[in-house]
Formats: structure tokens, C-alpha cells, sequence
């Protein structure tokens, strides 16, 4: 898929500009800068040199875009009898993991669960193993590391994939919804960004809520021709043959793992369609970013750093 970086770069050129027009703004109202910082007229200066830039750049990006449109071709690929296999995350989850993998474990055409247990110290393993699952032991420790694991366990058992946390926010039942998309695309991704879909004491809470969109436009200017609105949704189904092509190119252990898939998968011409799927209060503890705003702050800075440099 072609990209659009120089249209990127002109909105973020566009943004900086309206940030020294904002300081242009505060000095008129509240009396003046420290001329050391910004001495008179360096702000008009920026503001005017970044928004000719911005300008410049998206110019540039639609030009090119008119020479050589992109050439879209709608997918039309039922899965025949899939097979799905589900790599369930968990970290320290006893208190949900069981009812998460029966919960998927019950799903039409549902074959395995496989629960990665990543270093945990508490009951997850035999709560999982318990519950009809498969279970096994990530000593990487992080988000991505266990998802990464996920997903290389699930290829062995199945032709559609499933990644999904253990923490029951997710819901069996919206697998139906994610694999009827399949049809038309490589992977579908869920979104947790419809409010109609979350129960009102979700982890989506408005910093949440707007950081995914923001993270998710800004990948979308990149690749354009996709529709985003959450970077940071584990849910998903994949097709074994397209997780075949990206699986070696992944390698973020850390929190933002969602979104360096989706950057790769669009990198490797994968037809990637989002769509709403419910969330619900975590059980047990947080240990990502739900409810913690420093760790939610830091994911979206490595999002963007993925999203505009990698
Ligand atoms: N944060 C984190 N999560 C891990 C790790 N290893 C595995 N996980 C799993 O990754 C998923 C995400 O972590 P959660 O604690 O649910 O964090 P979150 O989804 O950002 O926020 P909440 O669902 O609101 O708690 C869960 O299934 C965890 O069990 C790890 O080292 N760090
Ligand atoms: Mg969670």
C-alpha cells in the first residue's frame, strides 16, 4: 500500500505552526514572552514558516497522489469451514482467565485456546488448564511479548487466528461478528471507540478514549486508504496465511505492540478492516495502561514514534 509520509509530516508541520501561533496569541493577551526564548517576531516567524511547510508538504503528497492514484481491488475471499484458534494473553489473571477461555472455548468453529501464561506468580496457569485450555509460559516479559507468543502458538492449531486478552473485557460472541468481515479482508481489527458497545465502567475513559483515536488518524493519514479509530485494541482475527507474512517482522514487546501490527500488516498490502466490538470492566488488576494515565501517556509516545519514524 502506498504511503503518504509527506502528508504526515505536513500535518504535524501544520500543528507545530499553530502551536507559535497560539504563543502569538497568549503574548498579545498576557504582555509578553522572556525575549531570551522567543524574541520579538520569532513567533510570527515559526508560526508562518511551519504552516508554509505543512502547506508545501500536503501539496506535494496530493500531487503525487494525483499521478499515481491508488488502485483499489475489493477482496472477496470466504473462509471456507474455518478453523479458529484463540491466543488468549495473561499476565497475573487468575481471577478471570477461566471464564475468558470458556468463554471462547464455547465459539462456533472455535478449535483451541491457547492461554499464555507471561512469568505469572499467581493461580493463571491451572485456572487456565482448568477451564479446557491450552496453557503455556512466556518468560519475555511484556504486553507484546506475550501477544507475539500468542499468535505463534495459535498458527499451530488453526487456518483463522484469534488474539484476545484474558482479563474478560472482550466477548466470545463478537468473534462471529470479526471472522463475518473476514471475507473481504487479510485481518480485522476491533475497535473499542464505540461508545454504544462499552459498558459505562470500562477502561475507555475519555484521555483513553481520544488517545486511540488521535493515534489511530495519525496512522490513517499515513496509509489513507484505511479507516482507524483505536491503535490499542488487542482483539483481533487474522488469517493464518497473512500472519505468515508479517509474523517475523514484529518485535515490540512492550505496550503499543497493537500498533506496530497494524503498521506492518499495512506496510505488507494486507486489506485490514476495523470494526466496533464490545468492551466491558476489566476482571482482577490492571497492569496496562486502563486506569493508569503515566503508562497510558508513555504507549501513546511509542505509538507515534512507530507511526511517524518506523
Ligand atoms: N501490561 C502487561 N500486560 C501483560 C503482560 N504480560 C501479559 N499481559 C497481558 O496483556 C493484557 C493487557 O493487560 P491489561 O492489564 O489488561 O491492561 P489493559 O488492557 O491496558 O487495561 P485494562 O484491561 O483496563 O486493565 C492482559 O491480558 C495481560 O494479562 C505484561 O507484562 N504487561
Ligand atoms: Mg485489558
Amino acid at each position: 500500500m502506498r504511503e503518504h509520509k509527506t502528508l504526515l509530516y505536513g500535518a504535524h508541520f501544520v500543528v507545530i505552526g499553530f502551536f507559535f501561533f497560539l504563543v502569538q496569541v497568549l503574548d498579545a493577551v498576557l504582555g509578553g514572552f522572556p525575549t531570551a526564548v522567543f524574541p520579538p517576531g520569532l513567533a510570527l516567524k515559526l508560526t508562518n514558516g511551519f504552516f508554509l511547510a505543512g502547506a508545501a508538504l500536503t501539496a506535494l503528497d496530493l500531487l503525487i497522489s494525483a499521478v499515481l492514484p491508488v488502485k483499489k481491488t475489493l477482496l472477496f475471499s470466504p473462509v471456507a469451514e474455518p478453523r479458529i484458534s484463540v491466543g488468549m494473553t495473561a499476565y497475573n489473571d487468575e481471577l478471570s482467565i477461566g471464564a475468558a477461555a470458556r468463554d471462547f472455548l464455547s465459539q462456533k468453529d472455535v478449535v483451541s485456546v491457547i492461554v499464555v501464561d507471561n512469568n505469572s506468580a499467581d493461580g493463571t496457569t491451572q485456572e487456565g488448564l482448568a477451564a479446557g485450555a491450552k496453557v503455556v509460559r512466556e518468560t519475555v516479559q511484556g504486553y507484546g511479548a506475550c501477544c507475539m507468543r500468542a499468535l505463534k502458538e495459535a498458527m499451530k492449531a488453526g487456518d483463522v487466528i484469534c488474539l484476545v486478552e484474558g482479563d474478560c473485557t472482550f466477548t466470545g460472541s463478537d468473534l462471529k461478528k470479526l471472522t463475518a468481515y473476514l471475507e473481504n479482508a487479510d485481518m480485522v481489527l476491533g475497535t473499542r471507540t464505540t461508545k454504544e458497545l462499552n459498558t459505562p465502567d470500562s477502561q475507555l475513559n475519555t484521555a483513553i478514549h481520544w488517545g486511540n483515536v488521535l493515534m489511530a488518524k495519525l496512522m490513517q493519514l499515513r496509509f489513507l486508504t484505511v479507516r482507524l479509530t483505536d491503535m490499542g485494541c488487542t482483539f483481533r482475527v487474522i488469517r493464518k496465511s497473512a500472519l505468515e507474512k508479517i509474523i517475523d517482522q514484529l518485535e515490540v514487546t512492550g505496550n503499543h505492540f497493537s500498533c506496530e501490527m497494524i503498521l506492518v500488516a499495512l506496510k505488507n498490502n494486507l486489506m485490514v478492516i476495523e470494526i466496533p466490538v464490545t468492551l466491558k470492566k476489566r476482571v482482577g488488576e490492571s497492569k496496562g495502561v486502563g486506569g493508569n494515565f503515566f503508562k497510558a501517556s508513555v504507549t501513546a509516545i511509542d505509538m507515534w514514534r512507530l507511526i511517524v519514524f518506523k
